[in-house]
């Protein structure tokens, strides 16, 4: 089986609310983000050099990062019709444009430096201003939509799912935006997905990561 290295609450959240929600099914290998420690021994340096997840490592060995691409690759190998979607589907370039909106303009583009230690809160405020412009895209975008896709929960929704669970930690409101509210009551209500939280929840704490919180 495919192995998934997960450190709870951050990106391979993602790629494990797209499994969870697509039927994939993956071996998953618990991490300790702050400290690099792999539950199964030896460092989260040895499996990527940058010390980062997302990380899938197939049965020959060879390895794929990046999140946005370990979500498509998680998708791609869905038989719920409902869920995959292929490269012929004029909806494919919808999502891998969502998935790299997700990657670059909210993951990359606001969490890197809000959860950055070393970054001073003025520096974080005036990243924190970028964010209304990127919701006014997904306000827009989400009218009278319920998925990014329209009426189906996608792997790019997988991404912007995991937004939400931390974008509460980082401070960052999104409350006056009322398309993206109902998006993200909708899409944290699935029970998959409330599943994954939970229980990542308490991994975070049992590891003590200390990543998020203050
Ligand atoms: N380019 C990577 C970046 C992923 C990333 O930033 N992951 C964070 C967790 S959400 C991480 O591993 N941070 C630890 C670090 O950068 O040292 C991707 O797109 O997957």
């Amino acid at each position: 089986m495919t192995t998934l290295y997960h450190a709870p609450l951050t990106c391979s959240l993602a790629a494990r609310f797209a499994a969870a929600e697509g039927g994939v099914n993956l071996d998953i290998v618990p991490l300790n983000l702050g400290t690099k420690e792999l539950a199964t021994g030896g460092s989260l340096y040895d499996i990527n050099p940058l010390g980062q997840v997302s990380v899938l490592e197939f049965k020959d060995g060879t390895k794929l990062t990046e999140t946005s691409t370990v979500i498509n690759w998680i998708q791609s190998q869905s038989i719920n019709d409902d869920f995959r979607i292929d490269p012929s589907d004029p909806g494919y370039f919808q999502m891998l444009r969502w998935l790299a909106f997700c990657a670059t303009e909210l993951h990359k583009g606001l969490f890197r430096v809000v959860f950055y230690q070393e970054a001073t809160e003025e520096v974080k405020n005036r990243v924190r201003a970028l964010a209304p412009l990127r919701f006014e895209v997904l306000e827009n975008h989400l009218n009278g939509r319920d998925y990014l896709l329209g009426n189906r929960f996608s792997a790019a929704d997988a991404y912007l799912t995991w937004f939400f669970v931390l974008s509460g930690y980082a401070q960052i409101d999104h409350s006056k935006y009322p398309n993206l509210e109902a998006y993200r009551q909708r899409v944290l209500s699935r029970p998959a997905i409330r599943a994954l939280i939970e229980s990542d929840t308490q991994l975070d704490q049992e590891l003590r990561q200390n990543l998020f919180a203050g």
